[in-house]
């Protein structure tokens, strides 16, 4: 077959009045149809594009703020932390120096200890028992310090007489020096009676920084002397 016997086969006029406009109105709107499709999808894009860096813009803020503050927190922590080891450090050196300089008075006391106190074997009332260290140039013993109340608790596993009473005046504790009480290391709820108990003991059963006892001065106790001349007084 040659072309011409082709469109002599197509009728002109069908074509260019029924299919051809048809067909080319249609294509015309969907050309339209195209094109709205593409700007309404360029639009959406540009929306999610825009949406994207604006939830990374947050995100990105968000991330940031956290990160400051624990940081703020955390070089917070590490102050307080560094404070209290630096504090525990000074309380601990504080101690250490405490610790040495008690052991090295105790020390002392030790080596001067017989020289310079007298332990009884026998059981006296106070007066009797004070009397007696009077009589060899001492007095019962004075405790002004820790040191010396963990010195003299050490000796005794009995009650001992010390150089304590308010026999003078009720309630006003004097030493056998007449100095007066400024520390003292009671026993929980001792002195308690306070007119029937004038003399103070020692009661090594009880810790060793809570053992004194006010008690009727004429129980019978072995005691404590203390040589206040023969050693320079250090209380
Ligand atoms: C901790 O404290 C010491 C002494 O005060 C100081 O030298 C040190 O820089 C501090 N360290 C921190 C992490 O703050
Ligand atoms: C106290 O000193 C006197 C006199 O120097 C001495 O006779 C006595 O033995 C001493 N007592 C003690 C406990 O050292
Ligand atoms: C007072 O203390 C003595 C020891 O000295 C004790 O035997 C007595 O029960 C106490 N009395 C009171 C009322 O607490
Ligand atoms: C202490 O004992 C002596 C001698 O036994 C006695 O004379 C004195 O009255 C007693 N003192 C007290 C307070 O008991
Ligand atoms: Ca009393
Ligand atoms: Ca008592």
């Amino acid at each position: 077959m040659d072309l011409d016997s082709i469109y002599q086969n197509i009728e002109p006029e069908d074509v260019k009045d029924t299919g051809g406009p048809q067909i080319q109105s249609q294509s015309q709107n969907e050309g339209q149809t195209q094109k709205q499709r593409g700007s309404t999808c360029f639009m959406w894009m540009t929306v999610c594009l825009g949406m994207i860096c604006v939830l990374l813009l947050v995100s990105i803020i968000v991330q940031h703020i956290s990160i400051t503050s624990e940081r703020d927190l955390f070089s917070s922590t590490a102050e307080e932390f560094n404070q209290t080891i630096n504090s525990l450090q000074h309380k601990n050196t504080e101690l250490t120096l405490k610790k040495l300089k008690l052991e090295n008075e105790l020390r002392k006391l030790y080596k001067q200890g017989k020289d310079r106190f007298f332990i009884s074997s026998e059981s006296k009332n106070w007066s009797e028992s004070r009397q007696y260290c009077r009589d060899r140039g001492g007095d019962l013993v004075i405790i002004k310090n820790e040191v010396k109340q963990r010195f003299i608790t050490s000796f005794f596993k009995q009650r001992v007489w010390i150089g304590l009473t308010d026999i003078q005046q009720e309630g006003n504790m004097k030493w056998v020096d007449n100095s007066i009480l400024s520390q003292g290391f009671w026993e929980e709820s001792e002195p308690n009676v306070s007119g029937g108990e004038d003399c103070i003991e020692i009661n090594p059963t009880s810790p060793v920084l809570n053992n004194w006892n006010d008690e009727s001065c004429s129980s019978m106790r072995k005691w404590v002397c203390e040589n206040v001349t023969s050693v320079p007084a250090s209380s």
